[in-house]
């Protein structure tokens, strides 16, 4: 396989392209990414000169480089994680994930689709599917209704890549998953943010009650179902991807507190994202009994491997949280009045 990975300097981007390298040796990885705030070629230097991997700086809405890149790469897969990923920042500049989610996967596509690729898998997220109540999951028949301008991007794309199946006849596929954590999980998103903030012994923002649930996924077992659907997914299928582990964001947020041997007086409750969505629950039947995929790791063991990340690797993320970083912080967190 000859593979372009584009966004492959972000998070999950970046644990899939260790897990190619890994088990796919014989592969060639091109790792296609624009490095925004979020790409961080800190993240593959461990394989950085590895002969079968590559990268190139680039942006998804650039036609006329990406044309380039194929071409010298003889490129026969696309898998695309690219995106304007965080639903906080979607709230104050939505026109951003309009522009790199919608504009770029389209773009991309039809580069794909000229150069005759055999294989184009989108990464796309549960909240395309909106806000569940009490009971129910998501299954891939559930109607879309993001509520989020970036969970409406998100969908949008995946209506784009769809019509690719349906008009031209493209070998697509669409995953949609729930929740990431694990290494490299910028720390902006809650997981990281927490633990970062809590290594420094600073506030934990609970988003209002903290009741709201989510489906959480280690990374390494979501790269490990890319892979299978990547092989094995039937044209034109979406397959949903989730780890059977619901948990409220309170009960993250005292777990996390408890493991450093920190205090709950850190813990703080702030008011609410706008839309916030309540409650999310991936049902991964489809994929399970298809194409036999299963999670490998209980929340338990892989909650406690990334805590255990971010304190061997103070490094990493120290760096980020310095800069450009603080001043999204400020401007994000500055705003956001506590609820006694
Ligand atoms: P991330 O923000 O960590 O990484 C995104 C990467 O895309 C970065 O390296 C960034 O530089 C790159 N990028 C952004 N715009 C680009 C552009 N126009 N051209 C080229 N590269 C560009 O995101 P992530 O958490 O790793 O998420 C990866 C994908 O998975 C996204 O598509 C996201 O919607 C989806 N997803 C993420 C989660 C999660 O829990 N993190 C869950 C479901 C779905
Ligand atoms: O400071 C915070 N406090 C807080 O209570 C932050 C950053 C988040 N939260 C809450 C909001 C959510 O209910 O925690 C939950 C998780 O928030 P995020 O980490 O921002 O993730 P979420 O909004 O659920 O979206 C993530 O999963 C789906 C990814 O960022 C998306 O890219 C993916 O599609």
């Amino acid at each position: 396989m000859r593979l372009l990975v584009a966004g492959g300097a972000g998070f999950i981007g970046s644990n899939f392209v260790h897990h190619m390298i890994k088990f796919h040796p014989e592969d060639t990885v091109v790792n296609y990414d624009l490095l925004t705030y979020a790409g961080n070629l800190e993240n593959l230097k461990d394989i950085e000169d590895h002969p079968t991997y590559h990268f190139v700086h680039g942006d998804i809405r650039n036609r006329e480089l990406l044309e380039y890149v194929f071409d010298q790469f003889d490129i026969d897969t696309v898998v695309n994680f690219a995106a304007e990923s965080h639903v906080d920042r979607s709230i104050t500049e939505p026109d951003l994930f309009v522009k790199s989610n919608v504009l770029g996967t389209q773009n991309l596509l039809d580069v794909a689709k000229s150069k005759q690729v055999t294989k184009y898998l989108q990464i796309s997220t549960d909240e395309v599917y909106g806000s569940l109540g009490a009971d129910g999951f998501f299954t891939e028949t559930t109607p879309l209704a993001p509520n989020s301008p970036y969970s409406a991007s998100k969908a949008s794309a995946d209506l784009m890549v769809r019509a690719y199946y349906e008009t031209y006849g493209m070998n697509i596929n669409i995953t949609r998953c729930s929740n990431n954590y694990g290494p490299y999980h910028f720390p902006e998103k809650l997981i990281p943010l927490v633990i970062t903030n809590a290594l420094e012994d600073k506030e934990l923002p609970v988003y209002g009650d903290g009741q709201n649930i989510r489906d959480w996924l280690y990374v390494e077992d979501h790269c490990a179902a890319i892979d299978l659907v990547l092989h094995k997914g039937k044209p034109g299928e979406v397959y949903n991807v989730g780890g059977h582990n619901e948990k409220r964001n309170i009960d993250i947020v005292e777990l996390i507190v408890d493991t450093l041997g920190k205090s709950c007086d850190l813990i703080k409750h702030v008011s609410d994202r706008p839309g916030h969505d309540r409650r999310y629950a991936i049902d991964p039947t489809k994929i399970e009994t298809e194409l036999g995929w299963k999670p490998q790791y209980t929340f338990e063991t892989a909650i406690k491997k990334t805590i255990q990340w971010y304190l061997d690797y103070e490094d990493w993320w120290r760096k980020i949280k310095s800069g450009e970083y603080m001043d999204y912080y400020k401007k994000q967190y500055g705003s956001k009045s506590y609820v006694k």
